[in-house]
């Protein structure tokens, strides 16, 4: 080679590792096929390229097909004119299509719906088409992602049709650029150089949330500032908008209630008060002028501290459907979340969103989502699905699912969701019968809902990698995935994360797929093991805090989750305690009121029992957790001793920082193990089993620990 050609493709190489390396690239990175027999199939295969043209999205298509292509086969492959010709990638809408093309693929096309998708083999080209343009670029993603992976093509035949409707993550973004519960720097979103400023992140944020099929996103905090809706940052709302559009993704807003007081110097914000309805109105035409396509709004009400209907003696019914109305017109829809709970109110805040909302099934208009948490308290490690899954069927129920790790580790801890999610998406709400998944329930097939949705809390930040850890791009990928498929099974999604983000290579792929489906029990056991929940420490939700009990509000201590005392440690939800159980399907309730039925993971969750109970291994209840805080730290070291065979196959960075990380999580896992296992030590009054390593420091140091600038924390918004 010529020695300047030779330097120069030194360099080019060189950045192209670096960016691979940084993580900036995320899931899309497109790296030469390694496979001599695939590269020359899929060369043989993809001569030529035909693409429709037309619109926006089209051309981001045609362009990541080229960017795609030309790395994935190391060669530019030319477009032509003409889709007849032979070995050509054939890429449009099916009406674009050659009547031939389209007599012989009628029969799929005829189910296409939504933005779905079709890619088949014809004679000797592949076509990728779709009803609508989106379509197109998923199909073109799809495509892209079945070459990274090393999946054959020949006789390709996929129909992929999404299941929700709403795809969407919620940003929990505040004006200032701070991130609740955000473990990944700070927004992504630059508000003060916005309208004028187009930064390439949020062109590069909606090109990965289309690829994999993410339609929506909030871009503001529930815990919201009404400023977000005055005329100066409507404006810089639209330019965000305007760059999201051509990939499909919806902007929607999160509405304070009391936003007509706030900026619309009303003197209340009564739902019902026809200057209030009138307001709104306004301000939804207002947006709508600016952003045609504006999803709607997401709202947190009466809920920690946020304002709602209820202020006014109104319900969530009155203030959900006064909103609904006012961007109804546009084809807007309300989220309208669950998440609420009250400290004026005795019962167990497991079973408050149930008994506030179920009685309203049926009395929202058809516009209106309510927005449910996976489980009936917050986001923990492990939770039982929520009661309202199988309990609204005249209802369009969203699933919330946490994609931000703020009970699971921040951004230090190697856990991978998408476990924790399919878990929830199988479970079985019997609402019909078995077999009556809460999967169902979310994609709408069990009740025949008109209107569907997943949203996810996401865990995006300015970071160079977008979510701190490198394997928290694996649980925005996987949420989408989900959105997309509730069906998918997350081993599959760990094993095509991999292959697209790492390496190809089997002994890499086997194992880390292995590594990462198992992560999220050891977080489970080194944190709330046994059911156990809520007992992290206060305020910014780092580390272990079991013996928090002076807060203001009772269910804001664990001690009120755990009720450790001398008899024994659970919480009683069964008939003769709290009866949060009895919100379930019979068959649901009776498997988790009956201890020879319910399962060992939820089993502090529903039950309070003697240290000395028996579990199924025949060793005390005592023994046992001392035994699964002890699993969860060895899990961690298994997890390490497995990153170190990986060094082939990555860089010596990437290798690095995990490296680093899962030492920081080991040291974490200890923590939680010693200082949790001490406290409850308190009251059990036993030797820690013989397996459980013994803790190098007292309960008292634990107990000192204090951490004002741990991140995420939860600005001061009242
Ligand atoms: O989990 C709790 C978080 C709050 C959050 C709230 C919610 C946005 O600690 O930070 O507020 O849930 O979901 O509304």
């Amino acid at each position: 080679m010529h020695k300047k050609t030779a330097f120069f493709t030194t360099i080019l190489l060189l950045c192209v590792s670096l960016s691979f390396a940084n993580g900036y690239e995320l899931w899309l990175k497109y790296r030469k096929i390694q496979n001599k027999t695939l590269l020359t199939s899929y060369r043989n295969s993809i001569q030529s390229i035909y693409h429709e043209t037309g619109s926006e999205t089209l051309e981001i298509s045609k362009k990541e097909l080229t960017r795609g292509l030309s790395a994935l086969l190391d060669t530019a492959v030319p477009f032509v004119n003409s889709s007849s010709e032979a070995h050509t990638l054939v890429v449009g809408t099916i009406d674009h299509l050659d009547a031939e093309i389209q007599n012989q693929i009628e029969k799929s096309v005829l189910i296409l719906k939504k933005d779905g998708f079709l890619i088949t083999s014809h004679e000797n080209n592949i076509i990728i088409t779709a009803k609508s343009d989106l379509g197109v670029l998923y199909g073109t993603f799809y495509f892209l992602r079945q070459l990274q992976t090393q999946r054959s093509i020949e006789d390709i035949h996929q129909l992929e049709i999404p299941k929700t409707d709403i795809r969407i993550l919620n940003h929990w973004d505040n004006l200032d650029r701070s991130v609740e519960r955000g473990y990944a720097g700070a927004s992504i979103w630059k508000w003060h150089r916005l309208p004028g400023y187009i930064d390439q992140r949020y062109i590069d944020y909606a090109r990965a949330n289309a690829s994999i099929g993410i339609n929506g996103t909030v871009l503001t905090n529930v815990n919201a500032n009404a400023l977000v809706l005055t005329p100066h940052y409507i404006e810089k709302v639209k330019a965000l908008a305007d760059v999201f559009r051509p990939y499909g993704i919806k902007v929607y807003l999160t509405a304070r209630f009391s936003a007509p007081i706030e900026i619309g110097e009303l003197s209340t914000a009564d739902p019902l008060d026809p200057e209030v309805q009138q307001w709104w109105k306004d301000k939804a035409d207002e947006i709508y002028k600016a952003i045609p396509d504006f999803g709607g709004f997401l709202v947190k009400a009466n809920s920690e501290g946020q304002p709602g209907p209820q202020n006014y003696g109104r319900s969530h019914v009155d203030g959900a459907n006064m909103l609904a109305e006012t961007v109804a017109p546009h084809n807007g829809v309300v989220m309208w979340r669950a998440f609420v709970y009250s400290e004026h109110d005795a019962t167990d805040r497991a079973k408050q969103a149930y008994s506030e909302f179920v009685p309203m099934d049926g009395k929202f208009k058809d516009n209106v989502l309510i927005q449910v948490k996976n489980g009936p308290i917050d986001f923990q490690p492990r939770e039982p699905f929520h009661p309202m899954f199988g309990a609204m069927p005249k209802t369009p129920l969203m699933m919330e699912f946490q994609i931000t790790q703020e009970y699971l580790g921040f951004s230090t801890h190697l856990v991978f969701l998408p476990k924790l999610y399919e878990e929830v998406l199988d479970a079985d709400t019997y609402q019909h019968g078995k077999g009556s998944t809460v999967a169902k329930v979310i994609d709408g097939t069990l009740d025949d809902k008109k209107i569907t949705g997943m949203a996810g809390v996401a865990n995006i930040g300015s970071d160079i990698n977008w979510t701190g850890h490198p394997f928290g791009q694996a649980n925005w990928y996987g949420y989408g995935r989900l959105a997309w498929d509730p069906y998918l099974s997350s081993e599959k999604i760990a094993e095509e994360w991999l292959r697209l983000t790492y390496s190809n290579d089997e002994d890499f792929v086997t194992p880390m797929t292995d590594l990462m489906i198992k992560s999220r029990e050891a977080v489970v056991n080194y944190m709330t093991p046994l059911g156990l929940h809520h007992l992290m420490d206060t305020g910014h939700h780092y580390g272990p805090g079991p013996w928090v009990g002076n807060l203001s509000r009772p269910e804001w201590n664990p001690t009120y989750y755990h009720k450790a005392d001398a008899e024994g440690i659970g919480f009683d939800r069964t008939p003769t305690g709290s009866d949060a159980t009895s919100q379930y399907a019979s068959e649901v309730a009776t498997m988790f009121n009956e201890l020879e039925t319910c399962p060992e993971t939820y089993l502090l969750w529903f039950h309070h029992l003697s240290w000395d109970y028996k579990l199924k291994n025949g060793k005390t209840l005592w023994d046992n957790l001392g035994l699964k805080y002890q699993e969860g730290v060895d899990q961690v070291e298994g997890m390490q001793a497995a990153w170190q065979k990986m060094k082939p196959f990555i860089t010596s960075n990437q290798f690095k920082e995990v490296n680093m990380l899962l030492k920081i999580q080991l040291k974490e896992a200890k923590w939680w193990r010693d200082a949790s296992m001490l406290y409850f030590q308190t009251f059990s009054k036993r030797e820690f089993p013989k397996e459980m390593e013994k803790p190098t420091k007292t309960l008292d140091y634990y107990q000192s620990l204090k951490f004002p600038y741990a991140p995420g924390i939860r600005p001061q918004w009242d």
